[in-house]
C-alpha cells in the first residue's frame, strides 16, 4: 500500500474514533443531565468555600476593611470596642443586594435585607451569636470556590470578656484557609496584640499549618506624617522585625488605608457622605495625589501583582469602583461641591492597598480552593460512572 493511502486510512479511522468518543461523552452527559441525584451531588460539590478569618485586637480596622471590600458601610465600626459577635460574610456573585440573618440560640431568623442599622442593632442586642451576611463583593472573583470572610471581635475589651471568648471559639474551632491579621499603625506591638499573635502561632504549630496561610495588614498608614519626620518605610521594617521576633519568620505585610478606600468606593456608588466624611475624602485624595506610589514602593509583592497595581495607579487598570448605571455615563463623580474624575478615584483606590489584599485573596482561592473543588467534582463523576467526562476534566 502506498504511504499516502495508508495515511488516509489512519486519518479516516482516527476521525471515526474521535467521533465515537465524542458521541460516548455526549451520551454520558445526557444521561447525567436526566439524573436528579447527579444534580444534587454536583451542586454540593460546587458549593465549596474558601474561609478567611479576619482578626486583630480591637479598633485595628477589621470591620472597616471588610466594608471597604463590600464598597458600603454595612458592618458596625467605631473607635472603641465595637464588634461583639461574629459576622460571616459570604460572597455570592450575582446577588443584587446584601441579605442577612441571625443565629439566636438554636434558631436562625429568615433572610432580610442587610443594613448598617439592622446589623448594629443585632451587634448590641446581646441575643445573637452569629450573623450571616450574603451578597456580591463586587471586587473579588470567586474562581473555584466562594469566599467567606469572618469579622471577629477584638479579644482585649476589658469591659466585656465575652469578646475574647467569641474570638477564641472561632479561632480554635472553625476551619479556615487563611488568617488576615490586622495591625494598626497607631497601636502596634501592644501586650494584648503580642499575646494574640503568640496564641495564633501556637495554634498553627500545633496543627502543623503553614505560616504562609497568614497575611498581615498594617492599617491606618495615613496616620504616618512623613512631612513631620515619621517614616513609613522604617515602621514597616520595625513591624517586620517585631513579627519575626514573635516567630513569624517571613511575614507578608500589606500596608493599607482601609478607611480611605471605603470612602472612595462609597463616593463612587453615590452614597450620601456626611460633611466630615466628605472632608476626609478630599484630604485623603490630596495626600494620595502627592505620592500615589507610596505604599507600593514599600510592599513586597510578586511582580505580577506589582505590575497590575502600578498600571492601576497610572489609570490603566480595571475599575475598582462599583458605579451605579445612572451615574456611570459621566466621566466624573460629584461629592458635595467637589467634582472628582473616575480615573482619579480609581487610582486613589489602587493607592490604598485594598486591591492588593483583594488580588491576594483571589489568587489564594484559585490556588488552594480550586483544586479541591475539582477533586469534589471528579468524585461525583466517578460516583455516577461518568468515566469519559471525568478523564476529560482532568
Ligand atoms: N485613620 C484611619 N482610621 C481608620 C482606618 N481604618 C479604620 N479606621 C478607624 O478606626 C476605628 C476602628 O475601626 P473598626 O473597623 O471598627 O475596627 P475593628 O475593631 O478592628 O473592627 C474607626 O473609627 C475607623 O474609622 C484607616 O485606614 N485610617
Ligand atoms: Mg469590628
Amino acid at each position: 500500500m502506498s504511504i499516502s493511502k495508508a495515511c488516509k486510512q489512519i486519518s479516516t479511522a482516527s476521525k471515526a474514533f474521535s467521533t465515537k468518543q465524542q458521541l460516548m461523552k455526549y451520551e454520558e452527559l445526557t444521561r447525567l443531565m436526566d439524573n436528579k441525584e447527579f444534580h444534587a451531588d454536583m451542586h454540593e460539590a460546587l458549593d465549596h468555600h474558601f474561609e478567611v478569618l479576619v482578626m486583630a485586637t480591637m479598633s485595628a480596622g477589621k470591620s472597616t476593611l471588610l466594608n471597604a471590600m463590600l464598597g458600603i458601610d454595612l458592618l458596625p465600626s467605631c473607635n472603641e470596642a465595637c464588634t461583639s459577635i461574629v459576622y460571616r460574610l459570604e460572597d455570592q456573585d450575582g446577588m443584587a443586594e446584601f441579605q442577612c440573618r441571625a443565629v439566636v440560640g438554636e434558631t436562625i431568623t429568615d433572610w432580610q435585607p442587610a443594613t448598617l442599622k439592622t446589623l448594629s442593632e443585632w451587634n448590641s442586642g446581646g441575643v445573637c451569636s452569629l450573623v450571616d451576611v450574603a451578597g456580591n463583593m463586587p471586587f473579588i472573583k470567586n474562581l473555584g470556590a466562594r469566599l467567606v470572610l469572618y469579622d471577629t471581635p477584638g479579644p482585649n475589651n476589658a469591659r466585656d470578656e465575652r469578646h475574647a471568648q467569641v474570638l477564641r471559639n472561632i479561632m480554635h474551632n472553625q476551619e479556615y484557609g487563611l488568617v488576615i491579621f490586622m495591625l494598626s499603625v497607631t497601636n502596634v506591638s501592644t501586650t494584648d496584640e503580642r499575646n494574640l499573635l503568640e496564641e495564633l502561632l501556637k495554634l498553627y504549630k500545633k496543627s502543623g499549618r503553614s505560616k504562609k496561610e497568614i497575611i498581615f495588614v498594617l492599617n491606618k498608614v495615613d496616620e504616618i506624617d512623613e512631612g513631620n519626620g515619621e517614616s513609613l518605610q522604617l515602621l514597616m521594617s520595625n513591624v517586620k522585625s517585631y513579627l519575626k521576633d514573635v516567630g513569624f519568620s517571613s511575614p507578608i505585610i500589606i500596608p493599607t488605608m482601609a478607611h480611605a478606600a471605603k470612602l472612595f468606593r462609597m463616593a463612587a456608588r453615590g452614597e450620601n457622605l456626611t460633611r466630615h466624611q466628605r472632608l476626609e475624602l478630599s484630604s485623603q485624595l490630596d495626600i494620595l495625589k502627592e505620592d500615589p506610589f507610596r505604599l507600593l514602593k514599600i510592599t513586597q509583592l510578586d511582580s505580577e501583582i506589582h505590575k497590575e497595581i502600578n498600571n492601576g495607579i497610572k489609570g490603566k487598570g480595571h475599575s475598582l469602583l462599583h458605579i451605579p448605571t445612572d451615574i456611570n455615563t459621566s466621566s466624573s463623580i460629584k461629592v458635595g461641591n467637589q467634582v472628582i474624575t473616575k480615573t482619579e478615584l480609581e487610582s486613589a483606590v489602587y493607592s490604598t492597598g485594598i486591591h492588593t489584599i483583594e488580588t491576594i485573596l483571589e489568587k489564594m482561592i484559585c490556588k488552594r480552593a480550586l483544586p479541591e473543588s475539582m477533586k469534589r467534582v471528579s468524585a461525583v463523576m466517578r460516583k455516577h460512572g461518568a468515566k469519559l467526562l471525568n478523564q476529560w476534566l482532568k
